[in-house]
């Protein structure tokens, strides 16, 4: 059946790259160069100045989200969906007796197209029947990159460590670089460069892969003519799979899979019919939290702050799409909203004075604290209080674990970050960046979401909490991601308002390296984060931080690089966000019968 077709058909010219690019992995950091803080700077003026985000309206009105609806939702499609199913897992079963590649193959397209969600259990028998056998040199695989390299993949990405040298074959020790003759083989090429993004910190072999393949397609990108490929390759240098938000990529992938002439019907069908039955559940959480964030009034009274109600339910899809995780998002939006109004609080509106009383009202984490607070913080620190305590009571009511203490101790850890950013603003104290990274990982909000994330999705005991409050190193790594992709994206707006200086300014004071040059190694930094985040993967124990946390952490990193990839995409309307939601949570993919009754 040949599923691997779906790519390429015919292989550019060979010989196209010349060098294996070197990178520089030396320390993250730079030594301090300045530290300019300004004493004397209090705020003593009985006029407080406040800025302003010059935000614009929300771009999806309530009314609007309150009447979708959606055919898929309903009964008609339960018989077809079922008994699609059925005729996939027949494929399935009968493919387990197949050559490994061919089930390699399956599994790399049911993830693709978003449906391997309902055949976990299959998938992780095959892998740990692969696993078994990694280090054997078959057939299969043997001169293969392409096999190889999708064999790495998939076992990585299932939190199984198939070491490195299993692209030995393809490389050379002596010369630190690949087999020239690989130029011949673009599909092997792209997968290899799919793979490398699985490494962890020290491979040298993937390392150089990375490097290796993206200058190769890079050159193929420019030197051919098939529009099929140009764009599957422009796809995958964008970014790569891996760090990837996994709905938009099925989306994505599903229209590509549909153009391939031996593609497989029932798969489509069934890909198709899944995409909207969970796209409908989706639109019923949103017109739930939608409710929620009207009810709160914080958009209406806190006029200075996003209203960004969509957008914020938008993360917790790219979090946590899958059906039964509707109490997830339901949730997070609501976490999500909370930290987007009270970071505007702290980045906009407050002033210092104000946000000392702010911080320690939630420090305080009782309604008494509220007297003190001038009005548009008393409804914004009651709804805080509110909304969490009932998550908290939800959580001892359906899982019977007091979990509040967990959940406050989270927004406090956040406000105190909010209140030293907001403090070296107003002293105009420039950080250096590993100063700025120390605070920013947690004043991005990544250890608020997923702790309270942990709540969500799993069973926690209160063992688990204790040592998820140390926010390990999976969170660590997680919003160190979200941060620097934030600041990629944001801090042009930020300091063009008034705000401390971000990544990319902090190391430019550093260094004295031009704005370009800073984007550039913050998107190192990334890419050396992920490997840390990687890494973290391969050492966890799973029954105190099981997959379905992981992935949590993992796609909160991917749907950062997927929001900020353009700019801001969160708090700026953009159009690029507009379509998305559009396609993913508002129109259905259009649905060609393809059985005869
Ligand atoms: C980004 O805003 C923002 F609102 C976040 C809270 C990022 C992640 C949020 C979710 C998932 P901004 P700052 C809702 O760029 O001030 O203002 O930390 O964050 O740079
Ligand atoms: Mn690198
Ligand atoms: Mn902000
Ligand atoms: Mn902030
Ligand atoms: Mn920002």
């Amino acid at each position: 059946m040949a599923l691997h077709q779906i790519y390429f058909t015919s292989f550019p010219a060979s010989s196209v790259v010349e060098r294996v690019y070197s990178f520089n992995h030396n320390s993250l950091f730079v030594p301090r160069v300045m530290n300019n803080v300004t004493s004397g700077a209090r705020m003593c003026s009985q006029t407080i100045v406040r800025r302003s985000g010059n935000y614009q309206p929300p771009t999806w009105k309530h009314e609007f989200i309150q009447s979708l609806s959606s055919e898929f939702a309903g009964e008609i499609y339960v018989g077809r969906f079922n008994e699609l199913k059925g005729e996939v897992r027949v494929v399935m079963n009968k493919i387990a007796n197949d050559d490994p590649l061919k089930q390699l193959e399956f599994i790399d397209i049911l993830q693709r197209l978003g449906i391997s969600y309902h055949f976990e259990n299959e998938i992780k028998d095959m892998l740990t029947t692969t696993y078994k056998k990694c280090c054997e040199n078959d057939d299969w695989k043997c001169n293969n990159l392409y096999a190889t390299s999708l064999e790495f993949r998939l076992l990585r990405q299932h939190g199984f460590n198939i070491p490195q040298d299993i692209f030995n074959p393809f490389f050379f020790n002596e010369t630190k670089s690949f087999n020239v003759q690989l130029y011949e083989d673009l599909k092997g090429m792209l997968y290899l460069y799919e793979a490398s993004f699985l490494s962890i910190e020290g491979e040298n072999i993937l390392e150089t892969a990375k490097h290796f393949t993206r200058e190769y397609l890079e050159k193929y990108m420019k030197s051919s003519k098939d529009e099929n490929e140009v764009a599957i390759v422009r796809h995958a240098l964008e970014l790569p799979l891996h760090w990837r938000m996994p709905r938009l990529e099925t989306r994505w992938f599903i229209d590509i899979y549909e153009r391939k002439v031996d593609m497989n019907p029932i798969l489509l069908e069934f890909a198709k019919l899944d995409f909207n039955k969970v796209q409908s559940i989706h639109q019923q959480d949103l017109k739930y939290a939608s409710r929620w964030w009207r009810r709160s009034g914080l958009g209406e009274k806190l006029s200075f702050a996003r209203d960004r109600l969509m957008e914020n339910f938008f993360w917790t899809v790219g979090v946590g799409f899958e059906p039964e995780l509707s109490y997830f998002r339901r949730m997070t939006t609501k976490v999500n909203a909370l930290i987007t109004t009270i970071d505007d609080v702290y980045d906009v509106y407050g002033s210092l004075d104000e946000l000392e009383l702010f911080t320690s009202a939630v420090e305080r984490w009782d309604v008494a604290a509220m007297e003190e607070l001038p009005d548009y913080m008393k409804i914004c620190f009651l709804a805080l209080h509110n909304s969490i305590n009932e998550m908290g009571f939800e959580a001892l009511r359906d899982k019977g674990i007091n979990v509040i203490q967990y959940l406050k101790k989270a927004w406090i850890d956040l406000c105190k970050s909010y209140m030293l950013e907001a403090k070296w603003y107003h002293t105009n104290y420039k950080p250096t960046l590993e100063e700025y990274l120390d605070n920013a990982w947690i004043s991005i909000s990544g250890p608020a979401i997923l702790v309270h994330a942990y709540v969500f999705v799993t069973s926690p005991t209160l063992e688990n909490m204790e040592s998820l409050k140390q926010y390990v190193d999976m969170i660590r790594w997680s919003s160190t991601i979200l941060r620097l992709a934030d600041d990629l994206g944001t801090s042009s707006d930020e300091l063009e308002r008034g705000d401390v200086p971000k990544s990319i300014q902090c190391y430019m004071n550093d260094t004295g390296a031009s704005e370009n040059i800073a984007r550039e190694y913050i998107g190192h930094l990334i890419d050396e984060t992920w490997k840390k985040l990687n890494k973290t993967e391969f050492e966890n124990n799973y029954s105190v931080y099981p997959r379905v946390f992981i992935e949590r952490a993992k796609n909160l990193a991917r749907m950062a690089q997927c929001m900020y990839q353009y700019g801001d995409g969160h708090g700026m309307g953009y159009q690029e966000t507009k379509d998305r939601v559009m396609s993913l949570l508002i129109e259905p993919i259009s649905i060609h019968c393809h059985h005869s009754e």
